[in-house]
């Protein structure tokens, strides 16, 4: 297995219901590494550009305002498999699916307002990772 980069975002959501910490303890104590970390508020462009594979969705207007309401917490993670591995840790995309012990099922609320985000691919990790963390590029 390879040493793999993944991004995370700590959405408006978890922020306002002061979970930053519980979520990165879960991360940490799942052995990923946590190679950078910001607090942001993102503006409606970088919202957009974050999501633009999504921009044709009917919920991209929603996911925009969501995203923008408030700030988040951005980390470039590192480790074996850390994609696949931080997905799992996520849970399912909807709460209400997520399996016990997630982030999602832990502190979120719907498919909206799901607590996270996390790289879906190696290669969005890397472009999501550059996104937020551009010295990353050349490490
Ligand atoms: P994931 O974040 O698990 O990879 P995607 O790629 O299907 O999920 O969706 C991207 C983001 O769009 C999700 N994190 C979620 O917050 C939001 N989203 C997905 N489906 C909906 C929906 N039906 N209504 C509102 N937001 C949604």
């Amino acid at each position: 297995m390879a040493v793999e980069r993944t991004l995370s975002i700590i959405k408006p959501d978890a922020v306002e219901q002061n979970n930053v910490g519980n979520i990165l303890a879960m991360i940490q104590a799942a052995g990923l590494k946590i190679l950078g970390l910001r607090m942001l508020h993102l503006t409606r462009r970088q919202a957009e550009g974050f999501y633009e594979v999504h921009k044709a969705r009917p919920f991209f207007g929603e996911l925009v305002e969501f995203m923008t309401r408030g700030p988040v917490v951005v980390s470039a993670l590192e480790g074996e498999d850390a994609v696949a591995r931080y997905r799992k840790l996520m849970g399912a995309t909807s709460p209400a699916d997520a399996e016990k012990g997630t982030i999602r099922k832990l502190y979120g609320s719907d498919v909206g307002e799901n607590a996270c985000h996390g790289s879906d691919s190696v290669e969005n990790g890397a472009i999501e990772v550059a996104y937020f963390f551009p010295e990353y590029l050349l490490k």
